[in-house]
């Protein structure tokens, strides 16, 4: 009988101890957050930004930030949670339009050079400015993925422009091969990407012919 209830406080401590634990890290201190912009080198000024939210009945969340990195480039860091473990395809789409149940209200995948789908850095630049990759999401149902480049801009309207476009996260996995858009499935997750610092009037989240 003492054993027993000595086994009951023990699972009781163990458990509070657990539920501590968890709390403690779903809430990331200001130091986390510094060092995390550190370690994917996101030191520049915050260029763009999306928060996405969960579509296709997903219970996604997200976000999106764009810096400058200071080479004339910019790094997007898109990071999930909630988000059904795997890898899931990221990409740039069209339209900033994350209306609809299912995303599709954000069209295509964003392709100003007017290239084939493929694997980002493929060989004759043959996929979408869009095509950021596959994220992968760890059994906590997070994940983070990362892209530097010089070949967006953000927020002055050129063709390269991401400001105004849509970040969509799908429930599959890119094959960088199918077209158009690499076979990936439902749309579980979009967001509008909006501009910072940049003029309020040229800031508006609208497709881009
Ligand atoms: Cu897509």
């Amino acid at each position: 009988m003492k054993t027993t209830q000595l086994c009951a406080i023990g699972l009781a401590v163990a458990l509070v101890g657990v539920a501590y634990a968890d709390k403690k890290t779903t809430k990331p201190t200001a130091e986390d957050k510094k060092e995390a912009k550190q370690e994917v080198g996101l030191k520049g000024k915050t260029v763009g930004k999306a928060d996405i939210e969960a579509k296709s009945a997903s219970k996604l969340k997200g976000k999106a930030a764009f810096t400058d990195d200071g080479k004339g480039g910019i790094v997007v860091r898109i990071e999930v949670s909630d988000a059904p473990p795997g890898e899931h395809a990221v990409h740039i789409h069209e339209k900033g339009d994350c209306s609809s149940p299912d995303g599709k209200s954000a069209g295509d995948h964003w392709n100003p050079t007017h290239m084939e789908h493929g694997k980002w850095g493929a060989p004759m630049d043959k996929y979408h400015l869009g095509d950021i990759g596959n994220l992968t999401v760890t059994p906590d149902g997070k994940g983070v993925i990362t892209l530097e480049t010089a070949k967006w801009t953000a927020g002055g309207g050129a063709v390269n422009d991401v400001v105004g476009h849509a970040i969509v996260v799908h429930g599959g996995v890119d094959d960088f091969k199918s077209q158009p858009a690499g076979n990936a499935g439902p749309r579980i997750g979009c967001g509008v990407i909006t501009g910072e610092g940049v003029k309020e009037k040229d800031n508006k989240a609208q497709p881009k012919k």
